[in-house]
């Protein structure tokens, strides 16, 4: 079939509209028409040119949701007319990954989905000319419909509005899981959370759901304050009014260092800083930013010797399969909110607004909506 889509021709330049083919699923794969998508700071990541495993013309895009079209041989888990959303950690419930407690992290597909590809090594996009475009994160969400994989979809309910809804496929569940399946926050904690775009909100939504006292916000950005006090944000500190050090300031404001901090800006020397807030003899600072290529942490080792932990997490520790679809109904039951975080909605064909208001810092979650 033909079907419409943004495609990365190339790192660094914007999202080239148009219409592309899409083979059919195959055995183990489903085909779903994409209704909405959010635009993350990943997605960014990889159009620049920052991202290691960055590989063009590819079709970005991994917050998304839809509608199952057609399935291939041997699927049984999903048919047409199924709402979904695609998960680019996908839950095989079987690799070693699956079965092991402490992981989310499913294998199965891991390397072809690292190298653009469909588990059997091929592509199902290429241009009208034949030329192949590879997959992004195993979604392609910029794309109107794509194929993924049975295990790469979680069924959620068919009332979920599609255009919020998208944003549980990256953002609401890494945010929010961050906290209660990786941190494990408990009640009375003491937080920072750096970075307060469309990730760093809902770690401070999930701490004010896990009881935390004191959430402290750190962002260079001041127009993020409205958004991140509404959600439970109880102090905001900016790193560029701060007189002296940044790490004694926060030791001291959260009277010794925090029991829990967040990176969400994806820079190393803010995880830094991140850890080393982090209370000594108990504190954890958990990685969620993705830095770009050949960048690394660094901190003194007595750092962790004196009891502060470093952690990181992918898709908030969440089991796409299994904790999706229950995340969409804390949503649907009020216990979470999302609609206030999607601050621009756009058509396809204006997607690359959706990236400029990234950097200009004035949106938190744009939505393209098909
Ligand atoms: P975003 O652009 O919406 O938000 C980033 C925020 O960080 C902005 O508010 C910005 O002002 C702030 N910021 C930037 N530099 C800062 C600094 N030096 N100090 C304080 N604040 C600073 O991005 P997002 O969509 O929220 O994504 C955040 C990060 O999380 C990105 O690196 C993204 O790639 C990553 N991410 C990781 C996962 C995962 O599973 N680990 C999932 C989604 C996103
Ligand atoms: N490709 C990058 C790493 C990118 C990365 O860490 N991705 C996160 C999800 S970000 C979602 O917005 C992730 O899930 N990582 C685990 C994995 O297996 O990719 C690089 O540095 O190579
Ligand atoms: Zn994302």
């Amino acid at each position: 079939m033909r079907t419409r889509a943004a495609v990365a021709v190339q790192a660094g330049k914007p999202l080239e509209i148009m219409d592309v083919n899409l083979d059919g699923p195959r055995a183990g794969e489903v085909l779903v028409e994409i209704k909405a998508t959010g635009i993350c700071h990943t997605d960014e990541f990889t159009r620049s040119g920052a991202d290691p495993e960055g590989m063009f013309p590819a079709i970005l895009g991994h917050e998304g949701a839809g509608i199952v079209v057609e399935v291939g041989p041997g699927v049984t888990s999903l048919k047409p007319g199924d709402h979904v959303i695609p998960l680019y950690t996908p839950e095989c419930r079987e690799c070693e990954y699956c079965l092991h407690p402490k992981t989310n992290l499913c294998q199965a597909i891991r390397s072809t989905q690292g190298q653009g590809l469909m588990p059997d090594g091929s592509s199902r996009f290429s241009m009208l000319d034949g030329t192949p475009i590879l997959h992004y994160m195993g979604c392609s969400t910029f794309s109107n419909h794509t194929v993924l994989p049975e295990i790469a979809l979680a069924k959620i309910r068919e009332d979920a509005p599609f255009d919020k809804v998208c944003y549980i496929g990256c953002g609401v569940t890494t945010g929010i899981g961050a906290v209660i399946n990786t941190a494990k926050v408990e009640i009375g904690s003491r937080a920072i959370v750096f970075g307060l775009g469309g990730i760093g909100l809902n770690v401070i939504q999930g701490l004010r759901l896990a009881g935390a006292d004191q959430i402290v916000g750190v962002d260079l950005n001041p127009d993020k304050v409205e958004m991140a006090t509404r959600f439970g944000m109880t102090h905001f500190v900016n790193p560029s009014e701060v007189e002296g050090d940044l790490v004694p300031y926060l030791v001291d404001l959260t009277k010794g260092g925090a029991d829990y901090t967040f990176d969400a800006t994806g820079n190393v020397k803010v995880m830094r800083d991140a850890l080393e807030c982090a209370h000594k003899g108990w504190g954890e600072s958990i990685i969620i930013g993705v830095a770009p290529a050949g960048a690394e942490i660094a901190t003194r080792p007595f750092q962790l010797v004196t009891g502060r932990t470093w952690k990181g997490t992918a898709f908030g520790g969440a089991r796409g399969r299994t904790d999706v679809p229950k995340i969409v109904d804390w949503y649907m039951d009020g216990k979470i909110e999302i609609d206030p975080m999607i601050t621009h909605t756009m058509p396809l064909e204006d997607i690359n607004k959706g990236f400029d208001l990234m950097h200009a810092g004035e949106s938190i979650r744009s939505v393209v909506i098909y």
